[in-house]
């Protein structure tokens, strides 16, 4: 009966051997190891030895089991390598081809340019202060020397709200009026990024939604000095340092002396072209000295304090940094724009 064991152990090590496929070698455990099996029907033989054989054949029928068990691992592990191995020869999937780039998100060219315009003036020492976006008359206007029916209303048109008197801010400057009754008497220097709403015919360089940024410093012995120089140096860090500047005389009503200033067009070097106008120049921001009545309405007395104050679109500082004909790209939400930054 030994002999028997030892002859079907062999002849099963070399079956296993040569399954040629899982689907082989699976049949070949069924009929070796399986609830049927040969190795079953041996042990069923057992009843035939005498007695003091029993025990050493079921330990060598254990040992066969466990030697045929690992075999068949032995071998499956092969086959799979060898199964897996051909089908990647015959897929179409090639699995060398690199992987899909991960589409990441940016920044919207609008938010970038705030930001550099933030670090610039956080160089210079100047703070964010944020005011809100709906406003009162008495703050967009009174406050800032525009009295009702004045003709300089016209200056911004304006979008009002249901209730009397509130309306969406035209402008960043009501922030002035804001950021000194909060700070009076200490010196003030801070800029007031946000959105402003003008009821405009939209055109290229036209929103009826769009940022300001605006500064206001006020302190003791603040000069037009200061202002053209602090300003000046602002407009060479952000369109670099050869970049020539000029001050226009302009109006605004809260301030005295007012300016536009212009830098020199970015896209022809100041020789003249359709974007300057022939001019050779670009305007990007108002500013002045603020108007005594406005420092007064602001809590500080003019006759001892004096202050700065400007105001820049950050989207038509982008237009002229990367070249952008239209100012409606930033808010129409077409990614052929958006991922061009
Ligand atoms: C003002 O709004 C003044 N408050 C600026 C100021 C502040 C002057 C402090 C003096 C002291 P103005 O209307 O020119 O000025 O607007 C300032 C900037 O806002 C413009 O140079 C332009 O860059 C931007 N801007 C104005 N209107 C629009 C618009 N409809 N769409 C996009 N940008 C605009």
């Amino acid at each position: 009966m030994l002999a028997k064991l030892d002859e079907l152990c062999a002849k099963s090590l070399e079956a296993v051997q040569q399954a040629a496929n899982t689907e082989a070698l699976d049949a070949w455990r069924k009929e070796t190891l399986g609830r049927k099996g040969a190795v079953y029907l041996m042990t069923r033989q057992i009843g035939q030895l005498a007695a003091a054989e029993r025990p050493s054949f079921g330990q060598r029928i254990n040992a066969v089991k466990k030697e045929l068990e690992a075999a068949y691992q032995r071998r499956l592990a092969e086959l799979k390598a060898v199964e897996l191995r051909a089908q990647m020869a015959s897929s179409a999937i090639d699995v060398t081809l690199p992987g899909r780039p991960q589409w990441r998100g940016r920044l919207h060219p609008a938010t970038q340019t705030l930001r550099q315009i933030y670090r610039i003036w956080g160089d210079m020492g100047f703070q964010i202060y944020r005011s809100r976006d709906v406003e009162t008359d008495e703050y967009n206007f009174e406050l800032l020397n525009i009295p009702q029916h004045h003709p300089a209303r016209d200056m911004w048109d304006t979008f009002h709200t249901t209730s009397p008197g509130v309306i969406l801010r035209t402008h960043t400057s009501p922030g002035q009026i804001h950021a000194m009754r909060e700070y009076c008497p200490e010196p003030i220097r801070v800029i007031l990024p946000g959105m402003c709403y003008r009821y405009e015919q939209i055109t290229a360089r036209s929103e009826i939604q769009f940022h300001q940024v605006e500064g206001l410093a006020v302190g003791k012995n603040i000069t037009l000095a200061d202002l053209k120089g602090t300003l000046t140096d602002f407009a060479r860090r952000i369109f670099g340092a050869d970049r020539k500047v000029r001050f226009r005389a302009n109006y605004f009503p809260f301030t005295e002396p007012s300016a536009e200033m212009d830098v020199e067009c970015i896209l022809c070097d100041g020789e003249g072209c359709a974007v300057c106008k022939h001019t050779g120049w670009l305007e990007i921001l108002g500013c002045g000295m603020v108007h005594p009545n406005v420092l007064r309405n602001g809590g500080y007395d003019p006759e001892i304090y004096s202050g700065f104050a400007f105001g820049m679109g950050p989207e038509r500082i982008a237009m002229l940094k990367y070249g952008i004909q239209d100012i409606r790209y930033f808010w129409s939400n077409d990614l052929r724009f958006l991922e061009q930054f």
